[in-house]
């Protein structure tokens, strides 16, 4: 049963359209590279993963955007022309959103702000 799944970068596009890509089951890496554009994922906006695998999720980005892993609580900021890196070992299963806290550059921290959801990580069991 293949379960993992390896979200790639498609170039058959003239927009850099994403495509899925399915790894065999037994990979220990999964990586995905994501884009965001006008504040939305392009493509699929879920990467399916096995429990066990360390995973990296490479994101580019065409406004500076603060990028948030729930669950696995991990933070990054991507900016245009300076991709960010996610890098984790998918010890917990469970389907794990990953937000937007802020995009552009002016985006005050603290207070109340908005969250928006761009993308899932589903760890299933192995
Ligand atoms: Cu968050």
């Amino acid at each position: 049963m293949v379960l993992a799944v390896i979200a790639l970068l498609g170039f058959g596009g003239a927009n850099g359209i994403v495509g899925v890509a399915y790894a065999a089951d037994r990979a220990e890496m999964a990586k995905a590279e994501i884009a965001i554009k006008d504040r939305k994922v392009v493509g699929s906006n879920v990467v399916r993963v096995l429990e066990g695998q360390s995973v990296e999720l490479h994101w580019t980005t065409d406004e500076t955007v603060d990028l948030h892993l729930h669950g696995y609580d991990i933070e990054t900021k991507a900016k245009p022309g300076a991709p960010a890196t996610m890098t984790f070992k998918a010890h917990a299963t469970g389907r794990y959103p990953v937000t937007a806290h802020g995009f552009g550059d002016s985006h005050s921290h603290g207070g109340s702000h908005s969250e928006q959801t761009l993308f899932y990580v589903e760890v299933h069991p192995k």
